[in-house]
């Protein structure tokens, strides 16, 4: 009987364009007052308020996004996840992540569409092995899931990429994290931001923080196009716009803000299905359900907010994916987009406390954060809740650049930047 009512409801709703579709989440108006403002409708936002309801019981938080939910970054990265970064730091919080990730559509009960497809680094020359085989080496001793593939092993694995030796890029060898993959990030947005708002969270779009209130050194609430909310402590999850909301607190970020790009195809039958990424010829690549292949590259070398990017970025891409795989050479292009990215002078992420009391924030995860959402929003979640770090983010503090313990990613990226 709940089988043929569901697909009544479904007829029915199909037949009314989707009107009568019981809401995701509530749209409430804002209160005077919230326990925890979080700023930034992104998933790292979302994810810190679900967690904080659910591991913490704090429900009297908003969550204010000045756009709509994951229109940020959340809803324009290529949907890359794996947790093979070089040092220990990195290891403990992106494999946190990737766990919770292997739950999260059993825990939301919303399908995030995880394919644990494999996500591939290629070697184009003795450089590129030695350093791949350094870094699978370090991934394997942390106890995450890597290994070294010949050439032959990786054409049986993408039959599509050119392999020959007289490739100008040939392929000599590459690394392989089989639990990588990708996962369709308007999902984990959604999942995320209905099972907050279950749990009594308030989610506020079209609503943009215009200054941060304080009194004797302490966050006393936030000034928004909406009117003024009072809270006992606030959290910052806004990625391109961390220095913009850092300046309003009256302190400085060691991030800059970049403009990354990426671009899909006309969807075609699946060819790829493994992530395929070449630091060295410069792009990556995969195939999304509906046959499109997704490509990205490097940020564009200037600092901007402009959702956007330019012309040589994408014509570089495309030339870099013509050499890997020249069987795309009639592929149309079919759509561009571009985010904008916080990126740290060592590649890691800034989650912790701020000079402003019971202020916290969560940025410089860069061109790499969709991967961490859940394990950033976990230990957000903690760092917010108790007023310290988690083991696994206190590495992560502004304070590592006064000290000078920099935790190096660069060539963690997914290409380099
Ligand atoms: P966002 O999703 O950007 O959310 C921040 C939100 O804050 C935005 O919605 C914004 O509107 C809001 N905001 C800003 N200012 C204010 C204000 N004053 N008031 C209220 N709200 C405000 N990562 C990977 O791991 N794998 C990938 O394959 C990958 N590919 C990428 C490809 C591209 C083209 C881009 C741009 C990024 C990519 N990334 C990737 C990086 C990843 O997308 C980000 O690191 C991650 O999504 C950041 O999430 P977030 O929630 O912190 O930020
Ligand atoms: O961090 O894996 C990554 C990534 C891939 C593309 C952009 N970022």
């Amino acid at each position: 009987m709940a089988a043929r009512y569901s697909i009544v409801s479904l007829a029915r709703n199909a037949f009314s364009h989707h009107e009568g579709w019981p809401r995701a989440w509530r749209s409430p108006d804002p209160k005077e007052r919230y326990e925890v403002v979080i700023v930034g409708g992104g998933g790292h936002g979302l994810a810190t308020a679900y967690y904080l309801a659910r591991e913490h019981g704090i429900t009297d938080i908003a969550v204010v996004e000045k756009g709509w939910l994951g229109g940020g970054n959340t809803g324009r990265n290529t949907t890359i996840i794996r947790s093979n970064y070089l040092w220990d730091e990195s290891a403990g919080i992106y494999e946190k992540a990737l766990q919770l990730y292997e739950g999260l559509s059993r825990d939301l009960n919303f399908n995030i569409m995880l394919s644990q497809r494999g996500v591939l680094n290629l070697a184009h020359n003795l450089h590129d092995l030695r350093e791949i085989s350094r870094r699978v080496n370090a991934i394997r001793l942390n106890g995450i899931d890597s290994e070294i593939l010949s050439p032959e092993e990786i054409k049986a694995i993408a039959p599509i990429l050119d392999t020959s030796p007289d490739a100008r890029y040939p392929v000599l060898g590459g690394s392989l994290q089989r639990r990588g993959g990708v996962a369709r990030h308007d999902a984990v947005a959604w999942g995320l931001a209905r099972a907050a708002d279950a749990r009594g969270v308030d989610i506020i779009q079209n609503c943009e923080v215009t200054g941060i209130l304080r009194e004797g050194g302490r966050v006393t609430g936030v000034e928004t196009t909406r009117g003024t909310m009072m809270a006992d402590k606030v959290g910052i999850a806004v990625a391109g716009h961390s220095s913009v909301l850092a300046a309003m607190a009256g302190f400085r970020m060691p991030v800059e803000s970049h403009p990354l790009q990426a671009l899909v195809s006309e969807p075609i039958k699946p060819i790829l299905d493994t992530v395929v990424m070449s630091g060295t010829v410069h792009v990556y690549v995969s195939q999304s359900d509906r046959g499109e292949l997704v490509m990205g590259a490097g940020i564009d070398g200037y600092n901007g907010y402009t959702q956007r990017g330019s012309l040589p970025v994408i014509e570089h891409m495309v030339a870099a994916a013509m050499e890997l795989f020249p069987i795309f050479s009639r592929l149309r292009m079919m759509r561009q987009w571009g985010g904008i990215v916080d990126v740290c002078p060592d590649a890691s992420p800034i989650v912790g406390k701020t000079p402003v009391d019971n202020l916290f924030i969560n940025c410089g995860w860069g061109t790499g954060g969709f991967k961490a959402t859940p394990g950033s929003g976990w230990v957000f979640a903690h760092t917010i809740a108790r007023g310290e770090p988690h083991p696994l983010n206190a590495p992560f503090s502004l304070d590592r650049f006064v000290a000078g313990k920099l935790i190096d990613e660069h060539g963690a990226a997914g290409v380099a930047h």
